[in-house]
Formats: structure tokens, C-alpha cells, sequence
């Protein structure tokens, strides 16, 4: 069970690195990771077992994140509409994008980050991922919302890319041109 210990730093090299692409199918010990990048993820919105484990919350984790330079990532959330959002993909890729962007009212937080980052952090409102999941089987998603955001912040840590890398420097809270606010 993956717990924060696991966990690399903001400053750790590998956080900028391109990920490699995961052979498939997949052996034994890249599905053992990409289950276990999952139970974080559920484990950790889970109250009593966070609190047991001292774990931070999230909705998404990518392998890159505990010291793994492999293409994988996990997804696990809830939409306001209830609808679940939950996918653990090898070699997941954003295969086309809307015009239009989108951002979080609240910005993006990152379980590297161990510090508060403000400012709006551009993504597409929506996109098309596909990807291969854990038994194997090729999947396309067609997203928006919050979930197109956590597949961006989730993919981009396989290209080295940190969420604050897309925050306007000069103005953190200009309103990205073409965009939508999403409130979380
Ligand atoms: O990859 C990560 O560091 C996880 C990160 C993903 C993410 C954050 C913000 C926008 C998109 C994707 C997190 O999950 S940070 C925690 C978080 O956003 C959250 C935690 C609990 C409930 C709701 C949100
Ligand atoms: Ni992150």
C-alpha cells in the first residue's frame, strides 16, 4: 500500500522527466503499480483510512509521483451530477482537445506540492483520452468538467509539465481567453 513516504518532493528530478511508455500487455509489476496508484487515490478519500495513514487527499496520482518514470496515472472522482469518474490507464493520450479552455475557480492543488499555489491554471474544457486499462482493453473517454481537468494535471505529469507551469506570471488570476470557470 502506497502511503506519503512514497512519495517524491516538487524539487525531485524526476517530476521533469518524460515518462516512458508502459510495453504491453503489461507485466505483473506495472499492474501492481498501476492497482496501487489507485488504492491510493480511493484510500485516500476514504476518512478513516487517510486519517490511519496520515494520507493526503486526492482525485488523480500518476506514477512519476512515487519515483516511478513509467506512463501511467489514476482517476478517481465524483462529478457535482454524481457521476463517477474512475479509470487507471497505461499510456494514457489527450488525442484531441477543444478550442475552448477551461479552468478551476479554486486553482489546482498537487500531492507534490507541499505548498499553496495561487492563480488559474489554463486546461481544454474538453478532451478525448485513450489509454488501456488493467485487464488489458483499449479505452476511449470522452470528457469535460472536472475530469477533463484531472486527466490534463495527470497526463502532464507523465510529460514533466507541473500544474504552475501554465499560470499567467505576470497576472496568476487573468481569466484565460476563451474560457470557462468551473467551481469545484
Ligand atoms: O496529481 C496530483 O498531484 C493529484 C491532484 C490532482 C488534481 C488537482 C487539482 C486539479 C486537478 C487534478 C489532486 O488530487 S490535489 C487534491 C484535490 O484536488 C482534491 C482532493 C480531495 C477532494 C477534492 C479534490
Ligand atoms: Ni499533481
Amino acid at each position: 500500500m502506497l502511503t506519503m513516504d512514497d512519495f517524491v518532493n516538487e524539487d525531485d528530478p524526476i517530476l521533469r522527466q518524460v515518462a516512458v511508455e508502459v510495453p504491453l500487455p503489461a507485466s505483473n509489476e506495472d499492474k501492481k503499480l498501476l492497482d496501487s496508484l489507485m488504492e491510493y487515490v480511493q484510500n485516500s478519500q476514504k476518512p478513516d483510512i487517510s486519517a490511519l495513514y496520515g494520507l493526503r487527499a486526492g482525485i488523480g496520482l500518476a506514477a512519476p509521483q512515487v519515483n516511478v518514470s513509467k506512463r501511467m496515472i489514476a482517476v478517481h472522482l465524483k462529478e457535482k451530477d454524481g457521476q463517477l469518474y474512475s479509470y487507471a490507464l497505461f499510456n494514457p493520450k489527450l488525442i484531441s482537445h477543444s478550442v475552448e479552455k477551461a479552468y478551476l475557480t479554486s486553482g489546482e492543488g498537487c500531492l507534490s506540492v507541499n505548498r499553496p499555489v495561487s492563480g488559474y491554471v489554463p486546461r481544454y474544457a474538453r478532451i478525448t483520452v485513450v489509454g488501456t486499462d488493467l485487464e488489458g482493453t483499449s479505452v476511449q473517454l470522452r470528457l469535460k468538467g472536472i475530469a477533463a481537468i484531472c486527466f490534463q494535471h495527470e497526463i502532464d505529469h507523465l510529460n514533466g509539465i507541473m500544474f504552475y507551469d501554465h499560470i499567467n506570471p505576470e497576472d496568476p488570476y487573468a481569466i484565460p481567453e476563451n474560457s470557462i470557470a468551473l467551481e469545484r
